[in-house]
């Protein structure tokens, strides 16, 4: 006799699976390709960077010494602060798209040094995509956050800095078998992990959309691609007298009433004030020198006005000292700057009177403006109303 089979009814409980991925880019050797170029845009970034906040903030043991020399040094760092940031931009992104399955790995915890190294890399994914992503909004004036942009992308800098270097010593094996094309990692692995024709087409792809970006925004310091320079903010000749503007008066604060009585304050062990009659009636010079934006722009001119170390020297002034400029206008982080030796003797550094041949304009700092070598946009002081030897 058979007895009828029992049938226990089944539970189905819903089982969270994490996803899988087939895809295979989400490979280590994509990781590899793409990161080692990240990697150096990120480098280029932090000591073009690092270049810049020293010369904006030099530790006093260093002022007296920055080398004024060569004159277009801080337009090709700036230049490729900002291009190779907005190269960076693209690249983060492909990298994260090339990784991100590993955002799903199961289980999420293996043990403490996995839990770590998870950890580690989220830091460096929340630092760099911040790094990059204020960056740009900066380059475009765009402040929607409660800090002080310069500050924090500085500070920010040493983070990246630090989780990249932790990323690669921790990712070093990961790395040194997946270099190389063929290299004895890659043998080893099953063939689809190989290069294929998928992987060289993304890495292609991957470079036109930097060649994209960089050629679209790079002539905004390099001018020979000004024509090509459709997507950056600003464009190297447009402005008044043929070059951009950063903080107009207005935004400044300067005003027709301040300006109408101006004199030229100069203090020092013998001080004096002139009028810009009287500062225009001194021997002029004219000079070729850039305005390099931290922002990235930056262009030519050529400027006239007076040598910066001929009035210290009027003033009084032993050879040797720096010089601090302050400005007319109101309130605002670049309303006194400090130059240093090398800088106030240059025979290059000027209180700039005219611009590209004309007196210059409100907006570029009438009636008189500091224009010096290799110096950083923010200290190139305009609406200048003393200078104090120091
Ligand atoms: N007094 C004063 N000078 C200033 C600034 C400022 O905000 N205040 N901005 C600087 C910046 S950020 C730059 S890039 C240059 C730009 O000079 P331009 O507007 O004549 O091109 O001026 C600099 N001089
Ligand atoms: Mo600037």
């Amino acid at each position: 006799m058979r007895l009828p089979a029992l049938r226990l009814p089944v539970l189905r409980l819903p089982v969270v699976r994490p996803p899988s991925f087939s895809g295979r880019l989400h490979d280590p050797r994509t990781a590899t390709a793409i990161g080692r170029w990240l990697g150096t845009a990120l480098a280029v970034c932090f000591l073009t960077g690092l270049f810049s906040h020293v010369l904006q903030h030099p530790p006093a043991w260093l002022a007296p010494y920055l080398p004024p020399r060569p004159v277009w040094g801080y337009r090709l760092t700036q230049g490729l602060h900002v291009g190779v940031g907005l190269a960076a931009i693209v690249l983060l992104f492909a990298k994260l798209w090339a990784v991100y399955p590993r955002l799903f790995v199961w289980p999420p915890v293996r043990s403490v040094r996995h839990a770590l190294e998870r950890l580690s890399v989220a830091v460096l994914v929340a630092a760099a995509v911040f790094q990059v992503l204020t960056g740009l909004l900066n380059i475009a004036e765009w402040y929607p956050w409660p800090f002080s942009f310069v500050p924090v992308h500085y500070a920010v800098a040493w983070v990246v800095a630090g989780s990249v270097l932790l990323h690669l010593a921790v990712k070093a094996p990961v790395i040194r078998a997946h270099w190389r094309r063929r290299s004895a990692g890659t043998r080893a692995l099953p063939d689809e992990t190989r290069d294929g024709p998928d992987r060289r087409a993304l890495m292609l792809g991957l470079g036109a959309a930097v060649g994209t970006v960089t050629v679209t925004t790079v002539g905004q310091s390099f001018t020979p691609l000004a024509p090509l320079d459709l997507l950056a903010p600003r464009h190297p000749g447009y402005g008044p007298q043929g070059l951009p503007v950063n903080r107009t008066a207005a935004a400044a604060g300067v005003t027709q009433a301040a300006l109408r009585d101006w004199r030229l304050e100069v203090r020092g062990p013998a001080p004096y004030r002139l009028t810009l009659a009287e500062l225009a009636a001194l021997p002029q010079r004219r000079v070729r020198l850039p305005i390099a934006c931290v922002e990235g722009w930056s262009a030519d001119a050529e400027w006239a006005g007076v040598r910066v170390r001929d009035l210290l020297e009027r003033a009084g002034a032993r050879p040797g000292a720096g010089v601090r400029v302050v400005s007319l206008e109101v309130a605002g982080a670049y309303r006194v700057m400090e130059m240093g030796r090398e800088y106030a003797e240059d025979p290059l550094t000027l209180l700039a009177l005219r611009l590209n041949g004309e007196v210059l304009s409100v907006d570029h700092g009438y009636p008189a403006r500091i224009i010096a070598p290799n110096r950083p946009g923010v200290l190139q002081t305009k609406w200048v109303g003393r200078l104090e030897v120091l």
